[in-house]
């Protein structure tokens, strides 16, 4: 029993909203910030206004941003790997590289192993029946002192340049055309821009969200962007980055607290089923320098990790019991959603609890997820409203249209507060956590969800007291140090969060001198200690409730030199660092690549400037230390070795649901037709649709009147946004005999829904390798529970498939057919 409301996007700013303001250009691809984050929105008009940015958007749909933007390029949905990968290609081949940041900060130089291959498609190591790889070879070479290997002159053949340059050498402007369907002319206008900010002094910025993220191959798309960044020297500087734009108010928080199925607060990470052994499952994370002088700061892991085990159990997280290592379940597969509700409708599932999920109408394919919730015993629905998932039982017409008698689930409803009746820490895309106070009493029987919780928790513990269990150690050896049993305050979660010192904490060089009395706030996470005298809840809030008090309730805007990073207000993680990498602003020798937007300095002793240094403060630029502290190259990665399940390089695979049937890359190898190593439930592979049945391209997005699935509920927005429509370009319309304001049928593999045809010029038809793809565009937000007019769940459209890192369902690309009623 499990189920959080999940992070469907991941990663966050490395930058910061006020930042963008910095920006000489800028690209949202991926995302829509005019329409959905507004406000944050204001700081691309500053960049305009001010700075004389130039502003870009690519996006299948001339959408709300594109109409205040200088410049636009279609792009077909799926297909932004190509795309990125053939501005690298551009940047390559012209020379548009930042040559010295390139050379110093990033892998270039790495040789990788010489049994790495990628062959028509696939790489080395791939096992077709498991849909893995074997990462064995996806490595550098080691060299007998034990270090990768490296050649500063990057003519070796496999050293990560010339890999690189091979790899992309395919991503031609044509090959973009053909793929993507951009005009040639559209897409090299915008590499051309792009490429100039490959220079010192000028940055572009990357906002994007989930039109990267909803994909089979999401989580290689953003890497892709970010490799094209580090081209061009981007990362680390004010008006650069890589911004992910984050979805609801505090997921953000939800990420860095590790509320994922696999993840611990501050991305460390539970263990899986092999990991048996403590010391073990330590070392596979506390990453050995893989270059002389290197920080390599993950090898402080055991700190962060022991120190959170003594935050959970308190005195029963023991030296001898391996600090509680015991008491973390050891994983034996991913327990994503798409897993969850596939176990579900396997009817391996007794029990759910929605908090703050609504996944009837949020997860892809309704009428599995329906069937799912039809085997459970009991669901537990925590929300503030009845929402559609609470009545999923219940026949709503041809909206929900179930045999109510079939369906044997107990539902049960616990109302809870919502954020304006409760107060607490939020954390916002920039990694600021800001405090915000209760506004109003909760109504009727409402509780916070901390309350129910607590509640849970309790009765849980006492039965388990009671009748003991196969093994109760995890939930009675919990410590609960707070003033009321049955709901812990926003401040006492806090403050366990930051972080505390349990006993004196003593200098190691001078025994004598006590730097941290026993039950005193830590101030960051330098204090951090693996030998059980400190507790913290999330190592990477270290900082942010200290000695001196509540840093997130600080509400100072100053901002004495004037690029935006309001030190005094709030407080960022990690320990209020507002641009991450920000040494790698600087050139080999301390000195900012752009004397007027510096962010930090080497000033003969010490860095120091207009931001925390993302570095030890001492750390002489001579000691070639590389900026990227948290790898263990000190560099940033265009190889990224084992992380992702795809392959080192991103490549381009086509949807699940692909428009074409082949991959223009590699038409004779159905093996890399769609990605190889994506979250596919061998049972359902039937479930993806066929051009020749479904011809046309679906997608799904969100409008400004409406959030999600619960603005429903309100009046206003009802009205603002009255009824369900899809939106189909003329050309679409003019072939399957539409007009404006038609009703329409749209179906795919998995269902249909209908609604009002809108007929735009913001969508056009595309040539893709010479065929014609029309996009569909289909606003998320309707379902059957609410006040407003009833309309069917976009959802029932999608694919039940998931991004091979991330597990992010497909919802971005799929197939459907539009007919008029
Ligand atoms: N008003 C309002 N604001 C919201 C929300 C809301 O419901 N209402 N939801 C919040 C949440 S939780 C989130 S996660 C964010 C999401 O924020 P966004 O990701 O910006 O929102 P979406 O509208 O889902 O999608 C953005 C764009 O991606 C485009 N797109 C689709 N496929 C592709 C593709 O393959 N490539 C490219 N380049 N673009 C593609 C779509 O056409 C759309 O314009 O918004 C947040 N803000
Ligand atoms: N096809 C398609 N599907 C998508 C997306 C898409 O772009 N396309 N986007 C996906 C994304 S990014 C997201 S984030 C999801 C959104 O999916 P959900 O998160 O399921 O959507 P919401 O309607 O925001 O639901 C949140 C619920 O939380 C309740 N709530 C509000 N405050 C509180 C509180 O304090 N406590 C508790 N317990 N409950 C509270 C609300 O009443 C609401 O019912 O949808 C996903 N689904
Ligand atoms: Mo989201």
């Amino acid at each position: 029993m499990a189920g959080l409301a999940p992070t469907f996007g991941r990663g966050a700013m490395t930058n910061h909203w006020v930042d963008i303001k910095n920006a000489d250009v800028i690209l949202i691809m991926g995302g829509n910030a005019a329409e959905a984050h507004p406000c944050g929105f204001k700081w691309v008009t500053e960049a305009k206004e001010h700075n004389g940015a130039y502003f870009m958007v690519v996006d299948p749909r001339f959408n709300r941003s594109a109409s205040v933007a200088d410049y636009y390029a279609p792009i077909r949905s799926g297909t932004d790997i190509t795309f990125l990968g053939g501005v690298i290609n551009y940047l390559l081949s012209n020379d548009k590289i930042h040559k010295e940041y390139v050379h110093n900060y990033t892998d270039f130089s790495f040789v990788v192993r010489d049994d790495f291959e990628f062959v028509d498609g696939i790489y080395s190591g791939y096992n077709e029946e498991t849909r893995t790889y074997d990462k064995t070879s996806w490595d550098y070479e080691r060299g007998a002192d034990g270090y990768a290997v490296v050649d500063p002159t990057l003519q070796h053949p496999r050293c990560v340049y010339q890999l690189l340059k091979k790899h992309y050498s395919r991503y031609t402007p044509e090959m973009v055309e053909r793929i993507c369907g951009t005009p040639r002319e559209k897409f090299l206008h915008v590499a051309e821009k792009l490429a100039s900010t490959a220079v010192p002094g000028r940055a572009a910025t990357i906002m994007y969200a989930l039109g990267w993220t909803q994909h089979s191959i999401g989580a290689q798309m953003l890497r892709t962007g970010a490799m094209m960044q580090l081209l061009l020297g981007n990362i680390g500087v004010a008006g650069g980055g890589m911004n992910a734009l984050r979805g609801h108010s505090n997921i953000q928080g939800l990420t860095d607290l590790g509320l994922l199925s696999a993840s611990l607060p501050g991305y460390l990470s539970l263990p899986r089923e092999h990991e048996q052994d403590y010391a073990g499952y330590i070392a596979a994370r506390a990453h050995k320098p893989l270059r002389p002088g290197q920080v390599s700061y993950w090898q402080n892991y055991s700190k962060f990790h022991v120190s959170l085990m003594k935050a959970w159990y308190g005195k029963n997280a023991t030296a001898e019991n391996n600090w509680g290592y015991d008491y973390l379940p050891k994983l034996d597969k991913e327990y994503d959603m798409l897993q969850y509700f596939q176990l579900m409708n396997e009817g391996k599932v007794n029990g759910y609890l929605a908090q703050g999920f609504n996944p009837l109408a949020a997860l892809s394919d309704k009428n599995r997820v329906r069937n799912g919730l039809s085997k459970l015993k009991f669901l537990v629905v925590m929300d503030p409203l009845a929402t559609d998932t609470s009545e999923f039982w219940k026949n709503h017409g041809e909206f929900n249209d179930v045999d109510e008698k079939a369906i044997q689930t107990e539902v049960f409803r616990l109302p809870t507060t919502c954020f304006a009746e409760d107060e607490g820490e939020i954390v916002s895309s920039s990694r600021v956590l800001q405090w915000h106070w209760k506004a109003a009493e909760p109504p009727g029987q409402a509780r916070t969800d901390i309350h129910i919780m607590s509640e849970l928790f309790l009765r849980m513990r006492e039965l388990y007291r009671k009748e003991g269990g196969a093994y109760p150690d995890p939930i009675l050896h919990l410590d609960w140090p707070y003033a009321q049993q049955h709901e812990a305050t926003a401040q006492e979660t806090a403050m366990e969060l930051n972080g505390r010192a349990l006993v004196d904490l003593t200098d190691p060089k001078d025994p004598g001198k006590v730097l941290r009395k026993a039950g005193q706030q830590i101030s960051g996470f330098g204090e951090l200690r693996d030998d059980g005298s400190t507790a913290c809840g999330c190592w990477i809030f270290a900082g942010s409730w200290t000695e001196e008090g509540n840093m997130m309730a600080r509400r100072d805007n100053s901002d004495p030199t004037g690029i935006g990073n309001t030190l005094n207000w709030a407080w960022a993680w990690p320990a209020n660092r507002r641009v991450l990498y920000n040494r790698a602003s600087c050139d080999p020798q301390g000195r900012p690549f752009n004397p007027h937007r510096q962010l930090v300095h080497w000033n003969g002793r010490r860095w120091t400037g207009a931001d925390v240094p993302d570095f030890v403060a001492t750390s002489a630029p001579e000691a070639g230390a590389g900026p990227f502290i948290m790898n263990a190259e000190g560099v940033a990665r265009f190889f990224s070795r084992k992380l992702l399940n795809e392959g080192p390089f991103p490549e381009h695979y086509e949807p699940f649901d692909t428009p074409l049937g082949y991959n223009p890359l590699h038409p004779n190898n159905p093996k890399a037709t769609s990605s190889p190593a994506a979250r596919v439930f061998t049972p359902i592979w039937e479930t993806f649709g066929k051009p020749e049945e479904f011809p046309h391209v679906g997608t799904t997005y969100r409008l400004t009147e409406h959030f999600h699935y619960w603005t429903r509920h309100t009046v206003l927005n009802s009205i603002s946004q009255p009824e369900q429509f899809v939106e189909i370009g003329e050309a679409l319309a003019a072939s399957i005999g539409v007009k404006a304001g038609d009703r329409v049928r749209v179906s795919s593999k998995r269902g249909y829904i209908k609604a009002v045809a809108v007929v735009t010029k913001r969508i056009k038809a595309m040539q893709i390798d010479g065929k014609t793809i029309h996009h569909v565009g289909i606003p998320i937000h309707w379902g059957f529970k609410g006040v407003a007019k009833p309309g069917f769940i976009a959802n029932t459209l999608t694919p039940f498939v998931g991004d091979g890192n991330t597990n992010t369902p497909e919802f971005k690309t799929f197939l459907v057919k539009v007919e008029k009623i």
